[in-house]
C-alpha cells in the first residue's frame, strides 16, 4: 500500500479504521465470551476489575458511588470494569492483527491474540472455562475476518468484507457460547444460575418446625399498616463493595482464626453446621443510609453464637480486638467484646444464606452497625493493637452500636377523614421502649402503638399511630425513645462519617 507524505487522517482511517473495527468486534466478543461461561460469578473477566475498583477508587468516589447512587453505583463500576475488560481485549486483538499481516500470517496472529486473551482472562479470574471462550472467542472473531475463508475481491471490498466477517464471527461466537451455557458448560457450584433459579434464597434447612413457628410468630406481631415491611423484611436490603458477588462453596470453605491466639485453628462448614443450631431475629440498619432511609431489614438466622468457640481458645489479644476477613477482600476492625455477642449464621428465613447475604457462613454482631456483620467471613484475626479496617481508612465510623431511630414510611389515608400513619423504630441491644408521635409539627405529642416484641436482643419494632386529619397540611415528627430512656437525638447529622441522625419529619396533606 503506497503512502505519500500529505497522508491525512482521512488516509489512515481509511488505512487502519477497518483493522480497528474489527479488533473492537474481538475485544466485545472476548467479553461477551466470558459472559456467557461465567454469567453474574467471579469467573466473569470484569468482576476482578470491578473488585479492585472497589478496593482502590478513593474513599470519596466509592462512598458517592456506593452510598448515595445505591446499587446504580455498584453498575457503574461494573460497567467500567466491562469497558476496561474489552479494550484490553481489543488491544490484544489488535496486536494479533498487526502480527498477522507483518508475517503474512493471518492464523497465526490469530492464535496468539486467542492465547494472550484466554491467559490474561485466567490471571485476572482463575476460572477456566470463562477464560477459554474470552480466548476462543477473540481468535475466532480475528482468525475469520482476517483469513481468505472467501478469496478474491478488491482491496477495498477486501477490507468491507474483513469487517463484515468478524460481525458474522462474533455472531457465530455469541450463539456458540449460548449453546455451551444452555448445555451446562457455565461455571460455579454446578452451575449457580441453575441453583439460584431452583431456590432463590438457598436449599430450605432442617428444623423447619421450629423456624415456621417463629415466622408465624413474626407475621402475627406484624401490625396491618399499608406500606410498611412485615417484621421479617420481604425485600432484605443489599450493602456490599463488591459488584460481583462471591460464589463459594460450602464444601470448599472454612473459617481460619487466627494471630494473638495461642493455637491457629479452623473450622469447616460441615463441622459447624453440625453443631447445635440457633434461630435468631437480628436486625441489620447501615450506617450509610438516609434518616428515613430503607437500608434497614430484620430476618430470622439460623447458626450459633460465637462465644464457645472462642472460650475454647487462649486468645492473647492485647487490644482485645479483631479483624474479620472476608472473600471480597473485606475486612472490618472491632473489639472482642462485640464478636463475643456474636453469631456465625448459614441460614436466613430458613433457607441456607442467599448469594447476596453472604453464602455460605456471614457474622451477625448484635447491636452495631451493618458494617461489621461480615459476609462471606473466612478468618477471624485477633489482634495486637487496633487497625482501621475498610470503611474506617475511608473516613468512616461504623464500628460501633447503631442510633436510634424511628422511621416513618407509611402514611395512608383512611375512611372517614382518618389518617394513619407508620414505619419501624431501632435502638439496637437499648430496645424500642416507645415512639412518640407529633401530627403538629412537634408541639405535641401522642404514644403510638407498637408491635409486641420479638424474642431477640436486637430486634427492631413496628409503630402505628392513627388520628383525625386536622383539614389542613400539617407536618408530622416521629421519635423512638429507647429501652435505656434515652431520646433519639433532635440534632441533624448526615450518615457521614458516624450514621444519620434526627427526627424524621414529613408533610402531611389533610
Ligand atoms: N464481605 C462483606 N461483608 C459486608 C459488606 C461487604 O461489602 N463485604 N458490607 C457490610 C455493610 S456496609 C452492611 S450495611 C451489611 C449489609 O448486609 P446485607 O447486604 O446482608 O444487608 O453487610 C456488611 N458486610
Ligand atoms: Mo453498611
Amino acid at each position: 500500500m503506497s503512502r505519500t507524505v500529505t497522508s491525512t487522517w482521512r488516509d489512515r482511517l481509511r488505512e487502519y479504521g477497518p483493522a480497528v473495527l474489527v479488533a473492537a468486534i474481538a475485544g466485545v466478543a472476548g467479553t461477551v465470551g466470558s459472559y456467557l461461561l461465567a454469567g453474574g460469578t467471579p469467573g466473569f473477566v470484569a468482576a476482578p476489575i470491578a473488585g479492585f475498583l472497589a478496593r482502590t477508587l478513593p474513599g470519596i468516589v466509592l462512598t458517592t458511588a456506593i452510598l448515595l447512587l445505591g446499587s446504580l453505583g455498584q453498575a457503574l463500576n461494573l460497567a467500567t470494569a466491562i469497558a476496561i475488560a474489552t479494550v484490553a481485549f481489543a488491544l490484544i486483538a489488535g496486536g494479533g492483527i498487526a502480527l498477522g499481516r507483518a508475517e503474512e500470517q493471518p492464523a497465526l496472529g490469530a492464535l496468539v491474540a486467542g492465547i494472550t486473551a484466554g491467559g490474561l482472562a485466567l490471571a485476572l479470574t482463575g476460572s477456566a472455562i470463562p477464560s477459554a471462550a474470552a480466548g476462543l472467542a477473540v481468535a475466532l472473531v480475528v482468525g475469520i475476518a482476517e483469513t481468505d475463508v472467501v478469496p478474491g475481491g478488491t482491496p477495498a471490498s477486501d477490507d468491507r468484507r474483513r469487517v463484515l466477517k468478524a460481525v458474522a464471527g462474533f455472531v457465530g461466537v455469541s450463539v456458540l457460547g449460548i449453546g455451551a451455557q444452555a448445555t451446562g458448560f457455565g461455571v460455579g457450584r454446578g452451575g449457580v444460575r441453575d441453583r439460584e433459579q431452583l431456590h432463590p434464597g438457598g436449599a430450605v434447612l432442617g428444623d423447619t418446625a421450629n423456624i415456621e413457628a417463629l415466622l408465624t410468630e413474626a407475621d402475627e406481631k406484624s401490625l396491618p399498616v399499608e406500606g410498611i415491611e412485615p417484621l421479617v423484611s420481604q425485600a432484605f436490603y443489599e450493602v456490599d463493595i463488591s459488584a460481583v458477588n462471591p460464589d463459594l462453596s460450602a464444601a470448599d470453605w472454612s473459617l481460619a482464626f487466627t494471630g494473638e491466639v495461642a493455637e491457629e485453628r479452623r473450622i469447616d462448614y460441615e463441622t459447624l453446621t453440625s453443631m447445635t443450631a440457633e434461630h435468631r431475629f437480628n436486625t441489620l440498619r447501615c450506617v450509610g443510609e438516609r434518616l428515613n432511609g430503607e437500608k434497614i431489614d430484620n430476618a430470622l438466622w439460623t447458626g450459633v453464637p460465637i462465644a464457645p468457640l472462642l472460650e475454647e481458645m487462649d486468645i492473647q489479644s492485647e487490644c482485645e480486638c479483631v479483624m474479620l476477613w472476608a472473600d471480597d477482600g473485606y475486612y472490618e476492625e472491632f473489639p472482642l467484646a462485640a464478636l463475643e455477642r456474636g453469631f456465625l449464621a448459614w441460614g436466613m428465613n430458613g433457607r441456607e444464606l442467599p448469594r447476596a447475604h453472604g453464602y455460605p457462613v456471614r457474622a451477625l454482631i448484635p447491636g452495631h452497625w451493618g458494617e461489621i456483620n461480615v459476609k462471606w467471613l473466612t478468618e477471624i484475626e485477633f489482634l495486637e493493637r487496633p487497625v482501621d479496617g475498610y470503611w474506617e481508612e475511608r473516613g468512616w465510623h461504623g464500628t460501633g452500636p447503631v442510633n436510634t431511630v424511628a422511621k416513618l414510611h407509611a402514611v395512608n389515608h383512611l375512611d372517614g377523614d382518618r389518617i394513619q400513619v407508620g414505619g419501624h423504630a431501632y435502638a439496637g441491644l437499648r430496645g424500642i421502649d416507645r415512639v412518640e408521635v407529633s401530627t403538629d409539627g412537634g408541639d405535641t405529642w401522642a404514644d403510638a402503638t407498637l408491635s409486641e416484641p420479638l424474642p431477640g436482643e436486637d430486634v427492631w419494632r413496628q409503630w402505628m399511630y392513627e388520628y383525625a386529619s386536622p383539614g389542613a397540611e400539617h407536618d408530622v415528627v416521629v421519635r423512638a425513645v429507647d429501652g435505656t430512656g434515652e431520646t433519639q437525638s433532635q440534632i441533624p447529622a448526615s450518615p457521614f462519617p458516624s450514621g444519620p441522625e434526627g427526627w424524621v419529619r414529613q408533610t402531611v396533606e389533610g
